[in-house]
């Protein structure tokens, strides 16, 4: 049941050839340390090179050395650099480079930072080395936690699935309600995540049914033997926690937060934890969401329920990030007081404050849920006092389920670049926040893998993992530049001839795509016009007359969600200025949240020019042709040697139900539409 034919992603053999044909010491110990030796050996092996863990060894002499600051480091080269000082402290993950007398230095403070630095020495290739002096340069992780969480179940769920809203394949850990005992492909995950600088990883889903609560009891054997396999690569695993488990396993008539019973429950069942895995990363609790047990059914706050958790975990310097995803799913369209927007915010922003500090508050990045386009969550700038971390969506429960092509990068880069004060307080990002050394709780993000052997079953959704983890690492990079990356190790190394027609033809596909992606479903700032469910598809009120508070009011009139002071839910009151003042205004509201925020007539006249009816009828049929265009350039590439045949062939087949299904939600928005409004096209089109 051990996987062997699993793709190598963005860590093919050949992306190690330049370090590999290098004389390497590596100086370092620990997990990590081990780890950066073999990894070198491994490359040495393969390409001619040599790998030593001393100075005098027969490997040398060297022009490539790991080695921490701790000691005086055995080469002359590195101790000069050393000696040379100027970059700081580096932290416990961060390492520098630098170049001294022909010989490429990569020096840290801890061997999670040889790890890191061994992984950048990768993505250089050849331009690490050779060339003349170069000067020390520092590279330190922006978050300090860098996080992904799988909604990983045990068992197949009825309605889930084995991975909830998993798009490839079953789970990579676990199967028939128990490990899935293929630890060579939980190590090779470890190693792609280590590669991106991810240093945290939660094992099941935040849905914790009866099964995944025993994880934390009699199953916590089973979670060790993945903690093994994650350390070396520098990743703490952290678990979903049932909030109801010392009812659900202790047998205790409550789960009540203040009572003793239940916080000597915790408090022992976290001890037994850190007796398995002494460097457990901590909880991840889903509470009073979504039909999940929590502190509400006691009539305690939060604040009551996370702090019991971060009480149970401190001695053991454990952490409990707490999602602040928290509405009310039993809703009636006709209420239009209740805001779901709105209840993060108001449920959350009261308590600011008041959670111990090893309490991560997790917050989704959007108000809403993970739609195509979602202003920022308002929460995210209104608790100074809180640790905050911003959850993504790297697997496409609501952008094409990886089945349509749409890279990410862009999205998540103007959320983390996005200034909730506008360019004045000292000019804050998104991104900021979330690092920032003492209230920041760092970038966590739902995973997009399975069992599959792409890993990501859309072989193009790899960039996604890929650019999730060096957005966390360092937030600012250009998502274009990602994907060149993702494009050099993935696919360059494998050629031995001119890459460059490839990648213009995944530029063409991908920089765009989640743009088109947005053309094609979910015009203005609209969400949820999908099959209620499983979310494929379109299904215009496929959720407007349902209980989840997930509604566009479209009338014959117009559309769009009041959230306004004035006249709405108010919803636009939880951002601080200018943001309050921008979008309570539909003028000076930025076109693709328009009715995101407001409800306005079909003829409205966007800033773009174009009227709301027009533009939907303009981006659909432009949305769906860019679909098709993607497919096109991708069939351009058959034959030509540049991509491996199956992996084409598994990219063409998705891309053909892709161009499919893009059809299907511009014909059913577009005739919609028509049929409401009863305005037609004004470029005459056939809307079926
Ligand atoms: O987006 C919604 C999903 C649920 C998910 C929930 C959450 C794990 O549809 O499947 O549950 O969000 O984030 O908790």
């Amino acid at each position: 049941d051990v996987s062997t034919d699993v793709h190598a992603a963005w860590l093919p053999p050949e992306a190690f050839r330049a370090l590999g044909s290098h004389r390497v010491l590596v100086q370092g110990d620990g997990p990590q340390g081990v780890t950066v030796y073999e990894e070198v050996a491994q490359a040495c092996a393969a390409y001619g090179g040599r790998v030593g863990r001393a100075p005098g060894d027969e490997a040398g002499p060297y022009d490539l050395v790991f080695a921490l600051t701790g000691a005086e480091p055995a080469l002359p080269e590195a101790a000069a650099v050393l000696a040379g000082g100027g970059v700081g402290a580096l932290g416990d993950e961060g390492f520098l480079t630098a170049r001294r007398d022909g010989v490429t230095v990569v020096l840290a403070d801890a061997p999670a930072g040889l790890l890191y630095g061994l992984f950048h020495v990768v993505r250089l290739g050849e331009a690490a080395f050779g060339g003349g002096d170069a000067p020390a340069e520092a590279h330190r992780p922006a978050m300090r936690t860098r996080m992904l969480d799988h909604w990983d179940n045990l068992d197949v769920h009825p309605v889930m699935g084995h991975v909830e809203r998993g798009y490839s394949g079953g789970s990579i850990f676990w199967r028939d309600g128990g490990p899935r005992g293929d630890l060579p492909r939980v190590r090779a995950y470890a190693r792609l995540l280590a590669a991106t600088g991810v240093n945290a990883v939660s094992v099941n889903n935040v849905n914790v049914h009866t099964a995944e609560t025993r994880l934390l009891t009699e199953r916590l054997g089973d979670v060790a033997d993945l903690a093994d396999v994650f350390r070396p690569y520098g990743i703490r695993l952290h678990l979903s926690v049932n909030f109801a488990s010392p009812v659900v396993l202790g047998g205790l008539p409550t789960a009540d937060p203040l009572d003793g019973d239940v916080r000597a429950w915790w408090g022992k069942a976290a001890a037994r934890v850190y007796e398995a895995i002494p460097d457990f990363g901590g909880f991840v609790v889903k509470a009073d969401s979504e039909g999940q047990p929590g502190p509400f059914t006691y009539g305690r706050s939060h604040a009551d329920g996370a702090n019991m958790l971060a009480e149970a975990l401190a001695p053991f310097g454990g952490e409990v990030h707490w999602r602040a995803f928290v509405y009310n799913h039993t809703q009636d369209w006709r209420d239009r007081s209740t805001d779901r927007a709105r209840a993060a915010y108001d449920h959350f922003a009261p308590l600011d404050g008041a959670f111990h500090p090893n309490v991560v508050l997790q917050v989704k990045h959007g108000p809403m849920d993970f739609q195509t386009r979602e202003p920022v969550s308002p929460v995210i700038a209104a608790m100074p006092a809180t640790r905050l971390a911003v959850e993504l969506q790297v697997t496409q429960e609501y952008t094409g389920q990886q089945r349509h092509v749409c890279y990410l990068g862009p999205m998540w880069s103007e959320v983390l670049g996005f200034r909730p004060w506008g360019a004045d307080s000292e000019g804050r990002t998104v991104a900021a926040l979330a690092a920032d050394p003492a209230a920041g709780g760092g970038l966590v993000a739902v995973s997009n893998v399975g069992d599959d052997p792409y890993w990501t079953g859309h072989p193009l959704a790899q960039a996604n993992l890929y650019a999730f983890g060096r957005l966390a690492w360092a937030p600012h990079s250009d998502p274009a530049a990602l994907l060149d990356e993702w494009i050099d190790l993935t696919f360059v190394p494998l050629l031995s001839r001119d890459p460059v027609p490839l990648r213009r033809a995944l530029h063409a596909m991908m920089d765009g795509s989640w743009h088109t992606y947005e053309r094609y479903t979910a015009p203005l700032g609209v969400g949820f016009m999908v099959r209620p469910g499983h979310h494929y598809g379109p299904d215009v009120d496929g959720y407007e007359y349902t209980p989840w508070g997930t509604y566009h009011y479209a009338d014959r009139d117009g559309i769009g969600v009041d959230r306004t002071r004035a006249t709405g839910t108010g919803y636009t009151g939880q951002y601080p200025q200018p943001w309050s003042a921008v979008y309570e205004s539909a003028e000076r509201c930025p076109d693709e949240l328009l009715l995101f925020f407001h409800h306005v007539p079909y003829g409205h006249v966007l800033q773009s020019g174009s009227t709301v009816i027009q533009h939907i009828y303009d981006t659909h049929f432009a949305g769906a042709e860019e679909a098709a265009g993607q497919r096109s350039s991708w069939q351009e590439l058959a034959g030509s040697g540049l991509v491996d045949a199956a992996l084409h062939a598994r990219v063409l087949e998705r891309l053909d139900e892709q161009v499919r299904c893009a059809q299907e939600w511009r014909d059913q928005v577009n005739a919609y539409f028509l049929r409401k409004s009863g305005v037609r096209d004004a470029r005459g089109r056939h809307i079926p």
